[in-house]
């Protein structure tokens, strides 16, 4: 039986993950797994999983492993017929990354390919404040939080890439240039 087409999304806060992934949930038929947007409907429903995330998210700062790994769990499970996933924004930390890889060796799959879409700091301080005007995200209406959620994604989540080098399952995209540019170089990279 064909194996499920499981990708991790990776990248820097306003790298394109989200963007992109709009793309790809079309072309492959894939389930967008973003934990920025779980915990976000957790803060709206004002669930207190919600309301203690809505504190670190508007600092910058990372929420706790076992909360974001428990969603992904949950999710797994509530699609099991999926043809396969889009992890967009997860997994952010080597924990996280394991804890992933367990997950899915338990249902027989594996994670097929880490994109990387790389974009230097401030294009992406340019577009998160960009998008902060108009969102009504209060993490990218600040410079100082954006520039915060960089540096915890160089010294906790970029360590990540490693995890997936060493598997053999890395392939890094040019961030930059227009959208359609970049959705042709993820679709050339998946094949
Ligand atoms: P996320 O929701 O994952 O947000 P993000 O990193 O800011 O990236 P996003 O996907 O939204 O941006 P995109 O690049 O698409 O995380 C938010 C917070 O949630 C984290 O800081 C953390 O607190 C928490 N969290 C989430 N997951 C977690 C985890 N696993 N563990 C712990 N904590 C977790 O787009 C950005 C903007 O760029 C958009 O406005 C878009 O229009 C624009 N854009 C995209 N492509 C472009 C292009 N080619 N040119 C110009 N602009 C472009």
């Amino acid at each position: 039986m064909r194996k499920k087409l499981n990708i991790v999304l990776f990248g820097p806060p306003g790298a394109g993950k989200g963007t992109q992934s709009e793309f790809m949930i079309k072309r492959y038929k894939l389930v967008h797994l973003s934990t920025g947007d779980l915990l976000r409907a957790e803060k709206d429903a004002e669930t207190p999983l919600g309301l203690q995330a809505q504190e670190l998210m508007s600092n910058g700062l990372l929420v706790a492993d076992d909360i974001v790994i428990g969603m992904i769990r949950n999710a797994l499970h509530a699609h099991n017929k999926a043809k396969g996933f889009i992890f967009d924004g997860f997994p952010r930390t080597q924990a996280q990354a394991e804890a992933l890889d367990e997950l899915l060796s338990a249902l027989g799959e594996e994670i097929s390919m880490m994109l990387a879409l790389e974009v230097p700091e401030e294009e992406s301080v340019a577009r998160l404040l960009k998008r902060g005007a108009t969102s009504g995200r209060s993490d990218d209406k600040d410079e100082t939080v954006i520039r915060k959620r960089i540096r915890i994604y160089e010294e906790e989540t970029a360590p990540v890439k490693r995890y997936y080098q060493d598997k053999g399952k890395y392939t890094g995209i040019d961030g930059l240039g227009s959208i359609e540019d970049i959705t042709a170089r993820l679709a050339k990279a998946i094949g």
